[in-house]
């Protein structure tokens, strides 16, 4: 694989910050765009621009297509059934509301339990919140253990007979951990408990194959895989969303309309209320294609190195706690220099043009349970090099030295 040609694709990189060359280690955050991603955009508000679904023109129709063109390619890219059981979010946060809200509404009732892990990020924990607070159901959580992994013996114990949905993270946006969600969804189903897992850090890593995981739900940010910010994606299996009530009411989600009743669209327009994200439906097109063109083989072999080699040089420095240990990691690694707060360490990263985030991730049930108050997270993506790490390390050494005194 050669990487110069990959980053060539990605005008940002070679973007200087302070006098130095960029390094973007804040992919968990959001991945940089190719150049075929904002070329997309740049064709489609040019050539293309039109509503869908709803004109007879030449316009109309072929931003139709190209959307819904879009939709299948989403389905063969995470081997979904149907075309239609792939509905368009802004993003994880937007589709995990819309099933808390939908199947929550439909399916949980007072004294019902539903269960996530301790590894979430609080767009997996908040929505169930509401609604449980909502419906008076309770919200159960899978502890984790030390090095961050789920503790997944304890499953068959906390899925009751009040059980109505399982909602994990496939991979922890705070630790890295690769989560064994086939194994919990085995679990889960042979209990006839559904399973939603939030993909938002697995889609740029891990070849997702919701047939194969059997998942009820899978959901994922386009912007985490290359594509635009505001376009994302809720897979469901057609039994449950025909089973759900619409989340939103509007323009394209009815059938008819009268003063009296209203009769609900098909899959998946039930779920797509008002004028959908066109333009950046087809920016998720080309970062498919892209990520196709690497190949996720290459893409995993790269990042694994990323992080094998990162985590040796954080251990050979000897003033580097590494935070989530998992032996299954992908994407991001957690750190703290020692006596240090994770802050200070970004800000002065920062100096060094190294983009790092810093805090609790949008996971602070995970900062509690380390008794800290955030770390610093370095997340990779398929450009990023070893040559980067070093310069990194090489910045991280003199952070240290001038913070230790
Ligand atoms: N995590 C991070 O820096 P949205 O914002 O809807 O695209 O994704 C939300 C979300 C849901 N689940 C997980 C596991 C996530 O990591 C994220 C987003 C970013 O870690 C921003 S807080």
């Amino acid at each position: 694989m050669d990487i110069s040609n990959i980053r060539a694709q990605f005008p940002i990189l070679t973007k200087k910050i302070y006098g130095h060359d960029l390094v973007y280690f804040d992919n968990a955050a959001t991945t940089q765009k190719p150049q075929q991603v904002i070329d997309e955009l740049v064709k489609y508000y040019t050539e293309e621009n039109s509503n869908i679904h709803r004109g007879v023109h030449f316009l109309s129709q072929y931003a139709t297509e190209k959307y819904e063109k879009c939709r299948t390619k989403v389905a063969s890219f995470i081997n979904a059934p149907q075309p239609e059981t792939v509905i368009f979010t802004r993003g994880t946060t937007e589709s995990i509301n819309l099933v808390a809200e939908s199947f929550g509404q439909a399916f949980i009732n007072e004294g019902d339990e539903v269960l996530i892990s301790a590894l979430e990020h609080h767009s997996n924990i908040v929505p169930w919140q509401m609604i449980c607070e909502r419906k008076h159901a309770v919200l159960k959580v899978i502890p984790i253990d030390k090095n961050g992994d789920i503790n997944i013996e304890m499953l068959p114990e906390l899925i009751t007979s009040k059980t109505k949905i399982v909602a994990i993270a496939h991979v922890s946006n705070a630790l890295g951990t690769v989560c064994p969600v086939k194994e919990i969804i085995k679990l889960a189903h042979e209990k006839n408990v559904p399973v939603l897992v939030d993909g938002a850090q697995a889609i740029s890593h891990i070849k997702v194959d919701v047939t194969d995981l059997d998942c009820d739900f899978y959901c994922f940010s386009g912007h985490k895989m290359y594509a635009p910010m505001g376009i994302g994606v809720l897979y469901g299996k057609k039994s449950w969303l025909d089973a759900m009530p619409p989340y939103q009411g509007g323009g394209e989600m009815i059938q008819h309309v009268t003063f009296e009743k209203t009769t609900y669209n098909v899959l998946p327009f039930k779920f797509e209320a008002g004028t959908p994200n066109v333009g950046d439906a087809m920016g998720l097109f080309k970062a498919m294609e892209f990520m196709e063109s690497v190949g996720y083989e290459d893409i995993a072999a790269h990042e694994s190195r990323l992080l094998d080699y990162c985590a040796e040089r954080f251990n050979d420095l000897g003033y580097v706690s590494i935070i989530g240990t998992s032996a299954h990691k992908a994407g991001a690694i957690s750190f703290l220099l020692k006596g240090i707060h994770p802050y200070d360490t970004g800000i002065l990263l920062d100096k060094f043009s190294v983009a790092v985030r810093t805090g609790h991730h949008c996971a602070e049930p995970v900062m509690q349970f380390y008794g800290i108050p955030g770390t610093v997270r370095a997340s990779f993506a398929i450009y990023n090099t070893l040559e980067e790490i070093d310069y990194m390390i090489a910045s991280l050494q003199k952070v240290y030295s001038m913070l230790s005194i």
